[in-house]
């Protein structure tokens, strides 16, 4: 177990600089102590910014399931590995221990040959949060199938968009599934998209709401009769470090999605080492991290990182707010949670409810709590650490992007101190570096800039899909020999991190960089405010102007709305300047977010430029309907 935990700053330094110095013997050594191989690497890593190629571990041979599931078995074999928490909770919670989780992942993994699936053949997974995700995503690996899970919350066009892109042959879908108080007709989705997938030659069918649905015959198989004539034993293939693991989309600011590549070897090594780091796992610990599988947070951090640890990980069918806002702080008590990893939207969204929602239950089994996704505004940071980190709990605000595999900027608890709004520090084996506009690197303080990444890190992405050229254009270009976050950050006096929001979100008011964070956060200071976003709009004098989108708590109580605007530019006045007050400010019911919670931006700024119309694709909006009504109402 040679560095594999960080245990005390001193460490974390020597192991940072380590990093830095010898980042292949660094990586070398933590592959070749954690993990289980049937052929080590000739090389740790070779690599080419300008192009883009990063081979980690090469030419070593191994497979992840037998890392997440094999080698525990001997000793861990009837530990939980996934505790499934239904969407119902008087639904009972299921315990799969590592025995089953082979059982299920082997006859999973044997139906999917049975079905002709081989080695390199893509395989959509389109599943609502229950164990069947898991076993697929595994019994993709098991025998060098890409899995592409697509989030159950997609639309059949966007289905058919990511199916069609990556020719998957097989889909992995349910009858329907269960999300608060709705029930998802995702058969009927899947249905409606392959009109428009030809490469889709069979779809497994999950049963999990027993609604009525069309089998298509010579094309849909229900999957429980396959499994059970299937063998609970299967041979893991061999896979090369390099082959690709999975394919996840992220939206791209315009354009197609993108499909991110991820491999084998490097993705591994760098899930599980952060994964132990970053929320100080240690054994017999439950984990919970509330993300969607079909996001990268719950590929690297529900399930890939957590089960190469011999962690047991908990999956949440449910909502935060189903039945009532206690959900979850009622599952960390039933299930006795150690680790909770969530969304800062989801904190805010529950800060604005009743403390009692949080203060009757038991949270007291919290050692670590972690936010990720976008910035953590300043109130919310608190919120978050007194009344569910009961100020106990380190909060680790973790920076990544589905584009770097896991987290890569974060506080390390117990090890490193944390700072409200701060990522903090970069992790072993990863070198940030803040650039200006004309390609110099910013050595000063306190400066915002493009975040970059100079060196590469085991769980980078490999390519976009089949379109290498657009992995080169979108991440390697910019700043040539770096690889390109589309973040800005400021760095403080000590080196920490302060992720300021996307780059174009930085406005420029009067010559001065002004992130949107910090403005938000001084206008949610405000007690009538639940939520805010700032955007710039061009300006004849100041270049950019301050047009802010401010979501109120309970509307009827400020009728004030003048004196109301005072207030927020007096906040924004005392915690920023004067220089960073709001031109326009816009009372609405809610922001224009996607299904992962993030504020889109692009939209509130066609809007504050005057756009009434032309808002391009908003079809990943949880609530495209609000963009009609900020829209309407503007100012
Ligand atoms: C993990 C994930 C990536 C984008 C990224 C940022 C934003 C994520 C933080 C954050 C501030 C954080 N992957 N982001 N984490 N911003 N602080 N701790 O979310 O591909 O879906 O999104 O999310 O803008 O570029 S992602």
């Amino acid at each position: 177990m040679n560095n594999y935990s960080i245990n005390s700053l001193e460490q974390y330094f020597k192991i940072y600089r380590k990093s830095i110095r010898k980042p292949k013997k660094f990586w070398g050594e933590i592959a070749e102590n954690n993990f289980t191989w049937y052929q080590k690497w000739d090389k740790v890593v070779e690599f080419d910014m300008q192009k883009a190629e990063f081979e980690w571990y090469k030419n070593a041979k191994l497979n992840i399931t037998k890392n997440c599931i094999d080698r525990h078995l001997a000793n861990k074999g009837d530990k939980t590995a996934i505790i499934f928490e239904p969407n119902n909770p008087e639904e009972p919670s299921k315990y799969i221990t590592y025995n089953e989780l082979y059982k299920e992942v082997s006859a999973l993994s044997n139906v999917l040959r049975d079905q002709g699936v081989k080695k390199g053949d893509r395989v959509c997974i389109y599943l609502p949060m229950i164990p069947e995700l898991a076993y697929g995503m595994l019994a993709c690996a098991r025998i060098g199938a890409i899995h592409s899970v697509v989030f159950a919350g997609f639309s059949s066009n966007a289905l058919s968009t990511r199916i069609n892109d990556s020719e998957c042959k097989l889909v992995i879908t349910s009858d329907g599934g269960y999300r608060g108080a709705k029930t998802i007709n995702l058969k009927g989705i899947v249905d409606e998209a392959l009109t428009k997938s030809p490469s889709v030659e069979r779809v497994l069918v999950v049963k999990r709401t027993d609604a009525e649905i069309d089998m298509q015959s010579g094309r849909d198989l229900w999957l429980q009769p396959l499994i059970d004539e299937s063998e609970t034993t299967s041979k893991a293939e061999i896979i090369d470090a390099e082959d690709p693991l999975f394919i996840l989309y992220t939206s791209g600011s315009t354009g197609k999605p993108k499909g991110m590549v991820h491999t084998t070897a490097g993705y591994m090594v760098f899930t599980a080492y952060t994964f132990k780091n970053v929320f100080n796992y240690n054994t017999d610990d439950v984990f919970w991290c509330t993300a969607d599988i079909g996001w990268v947070t719950g590929h690297s951090y529900t399930i890939y990182g957590p089960l190469l640890n011999g962690a047991t990980t908990l999956m949440f069918e449910g909502t935060p707010s189903y039945p009532t806002y206690s959900r979850f702080w009622e599952v960390i008590q039933k299930h006795k949670v150690n680790q909770f990893y969530t969304a800062p939207t989801a904190i805010r969204s529950l800060a604005k409810e009743r403390i009692e929602f949080v203060q009757n239950f038991k949270l007291d089994t919290l050692k670590v709590i972690g936010s990720v996704g976008e910035p953590i505004n300043e109130e919310a940071w608190h919120w978050y650490n007194d009344h569910v980190g009961n100020k106990k709990c380190p909060l680790v605000d973790t920076w990544w992007q589905t584009e770097t595999g896991g987290i890569v900027i974060s506080a390390i608890p117990f090890v490193t101190p944390t700072k409200p709004t701060y990522a903090s520090l970069p992790f072993p084996g990863i070198k940030p570096v803040l650039m200006d506009e004309l390609r110099n690197e910013i050595e000063v303080n306190q400066k915002i800039g493009n975040l970059c990444i100079e060196y590469p890190w085991p769980g980078i992405a490999r390519t976009i899909w089949r379109d290498h050229q657009r992995y080169i254009d979108t991440y390697f270009t910019k700043f040539p020999g770096k690889y390109f976050s589309g973040d800005g950050a400021l760095r403080d006096e000590v080196g920490y991190y302060r992720i300021t929001g996307r780059v174009d979100d930085v406005i420029i008011v009067s010559g001065h960089n002004l992130g949107t964070a910090p403005i938000e956060d001084a206008i949610n200071e405000h007690q009538a405010v639940a939520e805010s976003a700032v955007v710039g709009f061009p300006h004849d004098i100041k270049g950019n102007a301050l047009y802010g989108f401010v979501v109120l708590k309970e509307v009827g109580l400020w009728r004030d709305r003048n004196n109301l605007i005072k207030e927020i530019n007096q906040l924004i006045s005392d915690q920023i300047g004067p220089i960073a007050k709001l031109a326009k400010i816009q009372f609405v019911t809610g922001l224009p977010k996607t299904r992962s919670g993030k504020i889109m931006r692009r939209i509130l700024r066609k809007i504050a430029e005057g756009e009434k119309s032309e808002f391009g694709d908003i079809t990943t909006l949880v609530n495209p309907e609000i963009v009609e009504e900020i829209s309407r109402e503007s100012l």
